[in-house]
């Protein structure tokens, strides 16, 4: 799965529970079967509504996909 954003950067802290060695900000991440990721998200200078996603058509179409509610 490359798990994306739109419009926000996201930071990995830990995967399976091991912290990330990458500090990188970055919009889209790979997640792999059976991995627990996770995420720092910075809600800092965006209110609304955004989409997060899969990058693969057929994982999108089958659910992988969300709305992140930004509220001030
Ligand atoms: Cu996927």
């Amino acid at each position: 799965m490359a798990w994306n954003t739109r419009f926000i950067c996201i930071q990995v802290i830990d995967r399976n529970g091991k912290p990330d060695p990458y500090q990188a900000w970055e919009d889209t991440l790979r997640v792999r079967s059976k991995e627990t990721v996770r995420i720092r998200i910075p809600f800092r200078d965006f209110v609304g509504k955004t989409v997060y996603h899969c990058q693969v058509l057929d994982h999108e179409d089958l659910g992988m996909m969300g709305i992140v509610d930004m509220q001030a």
